[in-house]
């Protein structure tokens, strides 16, 4: 199974974005993560309009939205029109959430699930009859650089049992360490959104970033064969 790598577009250097995207690119992340946030579901603002824009506009790559932000469907008429390929939505923030989830699938685009870690299974189980992805978040949402939360390592393994009868894949956000990373790859977790614990401000480039990750990775899976 490949394991995909998203890279946290909220930690990059917004100084020059259009090397980061390149960067980005070059280094090997198979997938934009944008962050957007309305100062209210979260204590924070994220990205916006313009930086989703710019970024989709200039890779190949897909772009994903994690909508950290109350009312998520008011905001998929501009994802739509700016062709974000993945769109993220916390369900307790939507009195209607599996409507919202066929309007992203009837446009075309991947739906997922962000669960934060104090949003339980059983608020959502229905839910994974209809998504294509759920990202776990292993910190409170909002911000870079948070504490991981250790009990959402009982979540994840609930969901990868119940995996088998739903049809879904798994991805973690926050505090991406590389020991999480060997933790979970091989054990069906399909991808990790890297942020400011293995990707951003490194004293090295993103390249050498994802190449030792990869080898790590690499090790992990020859040790476990
Ligand atoms: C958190 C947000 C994430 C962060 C990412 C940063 O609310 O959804 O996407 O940007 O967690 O990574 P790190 O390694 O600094 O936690
Ligand atoms: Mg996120």
């Amino acid at each position: 199974m490949k394991i995909e790598f998203s890279a946290s577009m909220m930690c990059a250097d917004y100084a020059c974005l259009r090397d980061e995207v390149k960067n980005l690119e070059e280094a090997g992340i198979d997938i934009f993560h944008i962050d957007i946030m309305d100062g209210s579901f979260v204590d924070n603002f994220g990205m916006g309009y313009q930086d989703m824009a710019y970024i989709k506009k200039n890779t190949t790559k897909q772009v994903e939205a994690h909508l950290m932000v109350n009312k998520p469907y008011n905001y998929l008429p501009i994802l739509f029109n700016l062709g974000i390929d993945i769109i993220y939505i916390h369900p307790e923030v939507d009195p209607d959430p599996a409507t919202t989830i066929e309007k992203i699938h009837q446009h075309g685009a991947i739906a997922g699930i962000a669960l934060n870690p104090g949003t339980s299974i059983a608020n959502i189980e229905e839910l994974l009859n209809t998504v294509d992805r759920v990202l776990v978040l292993g910190v409170n949402p909002g911000h870079a650089g948070r504490k991981y939360q250790t009990y959402v390592d009982k979540k994840i393994e609930k969901l990868l049992l119940m995996k088998r009868d739903f049809d879904f894949e798994i991805y973690i956000d926050g505090a991406v360490t590389q020991e999480r990373i060997n933790q979970w790859c091989n054990l069906g977790v399909k991808g990790f959104v890297l942020g400011t614990s293995t990707l951003f401000n490194k004293p090295f480039s993103y390249k050498e970033a994802i190449m030792r990750i990869q080898e790590s990775d690499k090790m992990f899976s020859i040790v476990q064969c």
